[in-house]
């Protein structure tokens, strides 16, 4: 695994970075604070979390004066951690010590996020973790998404219950998967599903069924919301759309390493009153990183 601090600080142009820039200006003049807002709204920060932060920044500006970067570093720094919440339980429920039963985790999110991607990586973590893993195909659109998981199956040494139909019911292979964890006495299932759902009556349709089918062997543990980092507020709509189709336990923001915008993360969190709790950072088996506030800041703030 990697670490999110120094995989943050080499993103281009991180937010933090340019709020600091700022800030350490000799005269900070009306313009500039407009300037601190607008970076924090382009970042995707929220317009709710960023006019309450420039607020706050104001008020440290007045109390210590602008003189000393450190101080602007170690106030601004506080600040963005407050907003990403340290208070709230980002643990993975599958990391946790189960009682003699396999923790469930279904992966949800729309086509193209990340899903198939992040299942084999949370893989790869609980295996290197000294955990027994099986994945399940449920995303059975096209035979294609079932063969991305079972490579990346093959990859990190995890077994995937699949069906050889394009069409097949998603819910018969989250079924079989879930029976399968159970029989093999597995530590964590990992279900991957589709995201190309029409409508959110069907959305709730198919992913109700889903995690009623597996619920019959075993009891559903987390949902993971896959959201991109790069899609900013459209994301956003669609995040809300699956959260209010399944109840969702954790957020995954995967593409960070292509985004400038991190200040989604606040965002998301405030909208939907989820936890981040894993970042993608790349395509690769290593690319996820357990999400830290006190990491992420430090990340966005780049180097001192
Ligand atoms: N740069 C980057 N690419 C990613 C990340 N996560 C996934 N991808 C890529 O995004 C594309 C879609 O991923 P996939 O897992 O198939 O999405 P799904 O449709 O939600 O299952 C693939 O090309 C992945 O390699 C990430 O954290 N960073
Ligand atoms: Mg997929």
């Amino acid at each position: 695994m990697i670490r999110l601090k120094a995989r943050l600080a080499k993103s281009p142009n991180p937010f933090g970075k340019a709020l600091f820039a700022i800030l350490t200006k000799d005269h900070l003049s009306e313009s500039d604070w407009e300037d601190v807002e607008d970076t924090l709204l382009m970042a995707d920060v929220g317009a709710e979390a960023s006019e309450q932060l420039v607020k706050q920044l104001r008020d440290d500006a007045r109390i210590t004066g602008q003189k000393d970067p450190a101080a602007v570093r170690r106030s601004l720094r506080q600040r963005l951690i407050d907003l990403v919440d340290p208070n709230m339980d980002r643990t993975l429920v599958a990391a946790r010590p189960q009682a003699n039963r396999p923790s469930v985790i279904i992966m949800v999110g729309v086509n193209g996020t990340g899903k198939t991607t992040t299942a084999g990586k949370l893989a790869r973590l609980f295996v290197a973790d000294g955990k027994s893993v099986v994945m399940g195909a449920a995303d059975t659109f096209r035979a294609a998404a079932a063969d991305q998981l079972e490579t990346w199956g093959g990859k990190v040494g995890v077994p995937v219950v699949r069906s050889d139909r394009d069409g097949a019911d998603p819910a018969s292979v989250a079924f079989e998967a879930a029976e399968r964890a159970k029989n093999d006495h597995a530590d964590v299932l990992i279900v991957d599903t589709a995201g190309r759902l029409q409508n959110k009556a069907n959305l709730m349709d198919q992913l109700g069924k889903i995690r009623r089918v597996i619920e019959k062997n075993l009891p559903v543990d987390e949902v993971l919301l896959v959201l991109d980092a790069t899609t900013g507020q459209n994301g956003m709509i669609q995040a809300k759309v699956f959260a209010q189709a399944i109840g969702v336990t954790g957020i995954v923001l995967t593409k960070l390493d292509g985004s400038a915008k991190g200040g989604i993360v606040i965002s998301v969190q405030r909208e939907l009153g989820v936890p981040v709790k894993l970042v993608g950072l790349g395509e690769g088996p290593d690319d996820l990183a357990v999400f830290d506030p006190e990491s992420f800041v430090d990340g966005i703030l780049g180097d001192e």
